[in-house]
């Protein structure tokens, strides 16, 4: 008896126990609903590479021209010493994920021995007319871990078929289907949307194409004027508008229509799309190698790396191998001080040493949505939410020495995922505006035009955004290369 009354105690204190236990369990805040449209798993993966590779090189690059004629004679084409290894080891000290290589440009030469055409490869000198340039490039960038892309030029000086929209459409698509099926996987297509007077009427069948590109390659991001995925930023000096959005309405765009170049530019707060902006440019004058020219200097391409990925897009950088068939090595130096620099100033945030504070946060102290969020290494997926009601004027500061806090470039994450919202933004330093802007999206860079500043109090405060602000990243870091009065 005695035994059994034991076991009852026993078993009604555990559940009083566990009872317990569950109603003083704290259940995490959920996130908030997002604000549509939101990147695709692709195009996230695509936003977060921040620097990516162009890589012109063809006829072009032995001729010394920028536009071939179509009438190059392929025995031209001859880069005794290529070694793309060369060009991926460039590509990947340099911090690059992707590269993307002309495999036809406008002349019509294929860099690969298509079945097509015997404008390629397969006549020229080099290793005998049995080399293939797609296919090394593609071997060395697997061997090292970098994805690849393809530009294949709509436009064709060259082929007879150019002019006649089905013979044409016929043989793009055909060319197509071999870099699609043939090379492993490709993350971008590049459809550039030049086009020649040699047949102005000539049609494009884009919606075949694209089709074609998603049914061939799951996980590739289509880049043209108008998307899908990607759109062109509407110049080619890699410089984003000062306003940047990621959505616009792609039915407000088309191919080749230079009057779209400002929307290309700023995007459309109310577009119904989530298509990006890439900022496509070269580290040289030209898209191809000239022996004449030379690589831009360290303070322009950091200035376009605050006006393209500061301002909420990717850089395509342009990277052209020379007649040998190697990157050159002024401008294998030039990116190692790009990169080199972008660590500097990038790779210590002092904001870290300071305290974080906001008007308000979402959820509790456990599993909620803290302006501490704002400092860890997730630049996507923690973010401080104010909430819900704190909606008028919500801002979020960083409190430290003005020793620890001295610095002249200010960085600002949203949380994409979640949609791009914020339309209108201030920076403070001790209740002095130092900095202010429109949107911020992937990721914001101000650099202060008063140059270094230092205070106690570091604010930045959301004046006009869509629904609640998600921040998912500050960073406030000194910058040695800006000196605003030598510009
Ligand atoms: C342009 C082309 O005409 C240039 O030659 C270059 O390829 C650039 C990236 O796109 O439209």
């Amino acid at each position: 008896m005695f035994k059994l009354w034991c076991t009852l105690c026993t078993s009604t204190l555990f559940l009083l126990f566990n009872f317990a236990i569950s109603s003083l369990a704290i259940v995490p805040t959920t996130p908030p609903l997002p604000i549509l449209p939101l990147p695709a798993f692709s195009q996230l993966k695509w936003q977060q590479r921040e620097i990516i590779m162009f890589c012109h090189f063809g006829v072009n690059t032995f001729s010394d021209s920028e536009w071939g004629t179509g009438k190059e004679n392929p025995a031209i084409f001859n880069p005794v010493g290529l070694d793309a290894n060369q060009w991926v080891n460039t590509a990947v000290e340099a911090g690059i994920s992707l590269m993307i290589l002309t495999a036809k440009h406008h002349d019509g030469f294929c860099l690969w021995p298509s079945k097509y055409t015997d404008h390629s490869v397969k006549r020229s000198p080099w290793k005998n007319g049995k080399g293939d340039v797609v296919q090394e490039f593609v071997n060395a960038a697997k061997a090292r871990g970098v994805d690849v892309g393809i530009y294949l030029s709509p436009w064709d000086r060259h082929d007879k078929r150019y002019g006649d929209d089905l013979q044409y459409n016929e043989y793009y698509l055909a060319q197509l289907q071999e870099l699609l099926n043939n090379y492993g996987s490709v993350r971008e297509i590049w459809f550039d949307g030049a086009k020649g007077s040699n047949a102005p009427n000539m049609s494009y069948y884009f919606s075949d194409w694209f089709y074609m590109v998603k049914e061939l390659q799951s996980s590739i991001n289509i880049f043209s004027d108008a998307g899908p995925d990607v759109r062109w930023v509407g110049n080619e000096k890699g410089f984003a508008g000062s306003t940047c959005w990621s959505t616009v309405n792609r039915t407000s765009l088309s191919i080749g229509n230079a009057s779209i170049e400002n929307l290309l530019n700023t995007g459309d707060p109310r577009g119904t799309d989530w298509v990006p902006p890439e900022c496509d440019v070269s580290i040289r004058p030209g898209w191809f190698w000239h022996k004449s020219e030379s690589p831009k200097k360290l303070s322009q391409l950091l200035e376009i790396y605050y006006n393209s990925v500061g301002r909420n897009c990717l850089l395509l950088l342009n990277v052209p191998p020379n007649t040998t068939g190697l990157i050159s090595d002024t401008d294998v130096h030039r990116l190692k001080e790009f990169r080199s620099a972008i660590d500097t100033i990038f790779s210590t945030n002092l904001a870290e040493k300071g305290i974080v504070k906001a008007s308000s946060q979402r959820g509790g102290k456990v599993g909620g949505f803290g302006p501490e969020n704002v400092l860890d290494s997730d630049h996507i997926w923690t973010y401080w939410a104010p909430r819900d009601v704190d909606v008028k004027d919500p801002w979020i500061e960083i409190r430290g020495t003005s020793e620890m806090l001295r610095f002249n470039v200010v960085r600002i994450q949203e949380a994409i995922g979640l949609g791009q919202r914020i339309k209108r933004h201030e920076i403070y330093v001790d209740g002095k505006m130092v900095a202010n802007g429109t949107t911020v999206g992937y990721k914001r860079l101000h650099r202060l035009d008063e140059g270094i500043v230092h205070g106690q109090v570091v604010r930045i405060r959301i004046r006009e955004s869509k629904g609640l602000p998600l921040i998912s990243s500050i960073g406030l870091h000194l910058d040695p290369f800006w000196h605003p009065n030598e510009q």
